[in-house]
Formats: structure tokens, C-alpha cells, sequence
């Protein structure tokens, strides 16, 4: 075909286009961890800040983590999770509380 220059395809040509079309983020939770100091208001205060939750949900989720021991804030991609377990830790660092938060791959 004149002005053609495709070559013939290549098996790397097919995991090329699932990497750029149909391949989805590694996602990861991040996850709140219980302890005995941290105050519930200011736990509460970072799911709001941090997590974009409501008053209500927030609550909702210091309560269980405060009775199960860990919970989910919510699901993201690797660097939003690792930007927000930073945030955590910063604020519960600048406050002196032992608040910890992690994340793990979905
Ligand atoms: N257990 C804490 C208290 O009784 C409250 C708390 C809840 C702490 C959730 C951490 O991730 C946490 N003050």
C-alpha cells in the first residue's frame, strides 16, 4: 500500500495496547489503626480533613476502628493513598499522638 508504514504486529505490540487501554491502577486502602490516646474529636477531625468525609460517616468510621481495632478510610491509587497515610502522619506527628495510618494493596 503506497505511503504504508506499518510493520508487521509483534506479540509486544498486543501487551502495549492492554497496558495503555484496558489496564487499571494498582489500588490500595488506607487503613486507620486504633490506639489508646489519640483523642476521638481529633480522629474525627482528620477523616474529615484528610478522607472528605461528613461529620456523620466520620464518626461512623472512628467508632469502628475505636471497636475493631482498624478500618478503611478509603480506596485509592498509590499516590493519592501514599499522599493522605503522609498527611496522617504529620498531623498526628504536629499534635504528639501515636494516631498511625497505613495502606495495602487492594
Ligand atoms: N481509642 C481512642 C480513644 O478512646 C480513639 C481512637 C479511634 C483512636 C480511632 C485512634 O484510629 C483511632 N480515645
Amino acid at each position: 500500500m503506497p505511503g504504508n508504514t506499518s510493520r508487521p504486529r509483534q506479540d509486544e505490540d498486543v501487551l502495549i495496547v492492554e497496558k495503555t487501554t484496558a489496564q487499571k491502577p494498582r489500588m490500595f486502602k488506607v487503613v486507620l489503626h486504633n490506639d489508646d490516646y489519640t483523642p476521638m474529636e481529633f480522629v474525627i477531625m482528620v477523616l474529615e480533613a484528610v478522607f472528605n468525609k461528613t461529620q456523620e460517616d466520620a464518626v461512623h468510621i472512628m467508632l469502628s476502628v475505636h471497636n475493631q481495632g482498624i478500618g478503611v478510610c478509603g480506596i485509592y491509587t498509590a499516590d493519592i493513598a501514599e499522599t493522605k497515610v503522609a498527611k496522617v502522619g504529620d498531623l498526628a506527628a504536629v499534635h504528639e499522638y501515636p494516631l498511625k495510618c497505613t495502606m495495602e494493596p487492594e
